[in-house]
């Protein structure tokens, strides 16, 4: 979606030009533009070669990378048939029953968004998941759905990794045509942390599922059925995908101390989200609470309230998840989450390639080609080595979680988190205070974005040395996080049994709480005219880019302004992307179809009387030099 520049321009190239050619083509004379493609990923180049990548500044070590092998595949053999056929030769309301009875269990596979949001804060770039994507679903057709998109990768891939997340459906649907994809849906809040218009959420979720979405897993952060339904509706009656109603699971339903969270809690919501038309219903354990013998109770008892198909959500973060997904199939669960093995385990999901192994001989099990499964793991094996600096250092699973109820994906960001406010060295005063906080709000549901809010309390109160008992002290008047005071206000819904009166008073200072839903007062979004107003301010943005604005708003000014500096840079290799490169190292970047260029590093100069440094490339053979300030 890149525009050209009137020297690329294959009419002007071809000499085809006709009288009016400037005329019908005004875009092909804008300045920015004539700083060609090339050109401007030099600049990139530069600039991370000189100054570091901000994201993993001081944290390279000038390590070597293996090149991964990518496992091969005929790309003109027809592409085997799998869930995506099936769905849309069956239709949606046949499609959903056949999964409820079918014998073998199925497989999610969330390696391309839970597992390297849970595990690499989720960086992995779109270039690292389309050298495999396709051949990955050819080889492996029997996958019942890919997880691809949603939750924080949408946010992450314009804000770090500078990349269009709509480009990236795009692509994944490209490469993937016969399996079904998935993403992660915040119900009101969409792809962010607030609720957002309805009619919003309406047009997001119609252009998700026209770019590739097949399945919208929904979830509330309170499990407000209300802020859910809408989606459901939505996705019912505007689109031609699967709607799967997410229910997250916390606390546990055998515990003697659980009066709250209870076996009757999820059944009456499981039979609620039936009732609200959902296809699939999802158990989301985004802590990993669910216990082996809670899943012969929860899921046994689901299949007989309910007539749908059900799914499992877990993360390792205990290390003994496969347990809790042996019982639950035996338990008749039909799909469960996990990620391929390189990627799983510990705050990701349970291992792929193992549970297809463990399975093997099991009346319920799915026959897998786990030679490819172990081939695909080894080239995550390598490739994950790219994403180093946003590894959390955690070494082995903890039973911790059961008393922090900490999600996978959060547990991982806590340490960085941390170590940005100084507490590094007070992680588990944070995790503990986790506990404490939770319980101050009542005991509530903690998944994006409630679970922030707790976090935020938790190093709030960590970094003010501040006890359960100080928060409660009036006469302290603290200054609460802005995220405490959004959910004592209502922002985000309203939890299960209401907010603790008293803290409620104490945050909101006199300020009046929202009741209803968090969305209810905000005006509907005026898309012909608001469009027009965001075309004017960002002219070669186009619809999705839009919603993505909307989403948004700063992030995405800053990631079109880096377009305009840097053009488009998901071709850039990611040991270039974020490491720059070494003198005489030489790298081939794939610009469009046909287009490749070869930019070797010849020299750095070192800086002028003005900062600026000289970096001198050889591309595709000529000597080009590029102009970069020293930041260092
Ligand atoms: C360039 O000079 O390469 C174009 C810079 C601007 C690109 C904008 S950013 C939003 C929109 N999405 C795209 O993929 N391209 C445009
Ligand atoms: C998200 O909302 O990003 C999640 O992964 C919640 O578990
Ligand atoms: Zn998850």
């Amino acid at each position: 979606r890149f525009l050209e520049n009137v020297i690329t321009h294959d009419t002007f190239r071809k000499g085809n030009c006709t009288v009016g050619f400037i005329d019908q083509h005004p875009e092909l004379f804008k300045l920015s533009q004539i700083r060609d493609r090339a050109t401007k990923t030099l600049m990139y180049i530069a600039d991370v070669t000189v100054n570091g990548h901000p994201d993993v500044k001081g944290k390279h070590d000038g390590r070597k990378f293996r090149v991964p092998h990518v496992p091969s595949f005929d790309p003109l053999a027809p592409v085997p048939e799998g869930s995506r056929n099936r769905l849309l030769t069956m239709g949606r309301e046949d499609f959903s029953q056949w999964l409820r009875n079918e014998k073998p269990v199925y497989f999610t596979d969330t390696t391309y968004r839970d597992a390297h949001q849970s595990l690499l804060a989720t960086r992995v770039r779109t270039k690292d998941i389309l050298a495999v994507a396709e051949g990955y679903t050819r080889n492996n057709p029997q996958i019942f759905s890919m997880e691809v998109w949603g939750g924080a990768t949408f946010d992450v891939a314009m804000r770090f990794l500078h990349e269009c997340p709509w480009r990236r459906l795009q692509l994944m649907r490209e490469h993937m045509p016969n399996v079904l994809l998935q993403m992660l849906f915040r119900g009101s809040n969409a792809v962010g942390y607030s609720a957002y218009p309805e009619n919003l959420i309406a047009k997001f979720i119609e252009k998700a599922s026209e770019n590739g979405i097949d399945i919208f897993r929904i979830f509330d952060s309170l499990n407000d059925i209300g802020a859910m339904t809408p989606s459901i509706g939505f996705v019912r009656n505007n689109t031609t995908s699967l709607a799967q109603a997410a229910i997250s699971y916390t606390g546990d339903i055998l515990s003697k101390d659980n009066s709250k969270y209870t076996l009757n809690y999820y059944l009456d919501l499981a039979k609620r989200l039936e009732d609200a038309g959902a296809h699939m219903l999802c158990i989301k354990d985004m802590a990993g609470l669910l216990k082996p013998q809670a899943a012969t109770v929860l899921i046994g008892s689901l299949r007989e309230a309910v007539k749908l198909p059900i799914v499992l959500h877990t993360h390792d973060t205990a290390s003994v998840q496969a347990a809790t997904y042996l019982k639950a199939i035996e338990a008749g669960i039909n799909v469960v989450d996990c990620a391929i093995a390189s990627l799983s385990g510990l705050t990701s999901q349970p291992n792929l390639n193992s549970m297809a192994s463990i399975l093997e001989g099991h009346e319920r099990s799915q026959p897998m080609n786990l030679a490819s499964l172990n081939e695909y793991s080894n080239y995550w094996e390598d490739v994950r080595e790219y994403y180093y600096p946003f590894e959390s250092d955690m070494k082995a699973g903890t039973a911790q979680v059961y008393e922090n109820e900490i999600p996978g994906g959060q547990y991982s960001n806590l340490r960085q988190q941390a170590e940005s406010l100084g507490l590094g060295d007070k992680l588990e005063t944070i995790k503990h205070n986790y506990a404490v906080v939770n319980q101050l709000f009542g005991d509530i549901v903690k998944v994006t974005p409630s679970s922030k809010v707790v976090g935020d309390m938790a190093l709030f109160m960590t970094s003010n040395n501040l006890t359960a008992a100080d928060v409660m002290d009036e006469s302290r008047n603290l200054a609460f996080p802005a995220s405490v005071q959004g959910f004592f206000k209502g922002e985000i819904g309203q939890p299960y049994g209401g907010f603790p009166a008293r803290l409620q008073k104490i945050v909101l200072k006199g300020q009046e709480p929202l009741n209803g839903k968090p969305n209810a007062h905000l005006a509907p979004v005026d898309f012909d005219s608001d469009f027009a107003a965001f075309q004017l301010k960002y002219p070669l943005a186009e619809f999705l880019d839009y919603l993505s604005f909307h989403m948004f708003p700063k992030v995405f000014e800053e990631y079109y302004q880096h377009a305009q500096v840097y053009g488009n840079v998901e071709a850039i290799p990611t040991p270039a992307f974020f490491y720059g490169l070494r003198l005489g190292e030489e790298i081939l970047i794939t610009l469009s179809k046909g287009k490749t260029i070869i930019v070797k590093l010849l020299y750095v100069l070192p800086a002028d009387e003005s900062g600026m440094r000289t970096v001198v490339f050889e591309l595709n053979g000529y000597t080009r030099r590029v102009q970069v300030r020293d930041r260092s």
